[in-house]
């Protein structure tokens, strides 16, 4: 095609147990995209200002209670009513760096004991992302960390089940970074996959949606 068609933005996903970082990392991902000019935002799963986000919200806070499947149907809800923004955002050519997605939700989901399969389900049709980013830790050296706070999913004997769940989603297009290293070393390694995977979105890698 000799007609240059403006360039799209890329979906950057980061997942990773409780405490691995994930939060500070995009953070920082996020100010070094922007000072460079880049158009970028950053999101993050559960959106909490929605009203479904408000429900997941008040469950993770223990203040209110609902059936393991019908959390399960409102994650993913969460991540579909922000589906056409999404997208909106992307063939605009705006990088998404999203702190967590459908990973999260079939991982925790699937910690509790619901099929896996089932857990996938509701997430086909989403917008697949053009890169993962695990932030690898153990849950005893997350747990370590300390600042586990009251929510629902904060415990040790829990997140050990999660680790396990993700360790069965992972496949090889995911870049794996040892969220033990200085936190400047994690920094630089994501920033190098992320340039990276903008660029072959630049170039014309076409979207897909779940599960590719
Ligand atoms: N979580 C997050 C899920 O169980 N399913 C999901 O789909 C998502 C996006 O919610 F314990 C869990 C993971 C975590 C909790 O996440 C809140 P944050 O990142 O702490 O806000």
């Amino acid at each position: 095609n000799k007609e240059s068609s403006s360039s799209r933005g890329a979906l950057i996903v980061l997942e990773g147990l409780d405490r691995c970082g994930k939060t500070s990392q995009s953070g920082r991902l996020y100010k070094y995209l922007d000072e460079q000019g880049h158009s970028v935002e950053s999101w993050r799963f559960p959106d909490r200002n929605t009203g479904v986000g408000q429900m997941i919200s008040s469950y993770l806070a223990n203040k209110s209670q609902l059936d393991d499947h019908a959390i399960h149907l409102l994650f993913s809800a969460n991540r579909w009513e922000k589906r056409s923004l999404m997208e909106e955002k992307l063939k605009s050519g705006t990088t998404l760096i999203v702190d967590r997605y459908s990973y999260s939700g079939v991982a925790f989901s699937s910690a509790k004991g619901l099929d896996i399969e089932w857990c996938k389900a509701p997430e086909i049709g989403l917008l697949a992302p053009d890169l993962v980013v695990y932030l690898d830790i153990s849950p005893e050296k997350a747990a370590e960390r300390g600042g586990y706070g009251d929510e629902r999913y904060e415990q040790l004997e829990f997140q050990k089940k999660v680790a396990g769940s993700y360790l069965s989603l992972r496949d090889s297009s995911w870049k794996v970074i040892d969220a033990t290293l200085l936190i400047e070393d994690v920094e630089k390694k994501l920033r190098e996959v992320v340039l990276d995977c903008m660029m072959t979105c630049h170039k014309g890698k076409p979207m897909s949606q779940l599960w590719p």
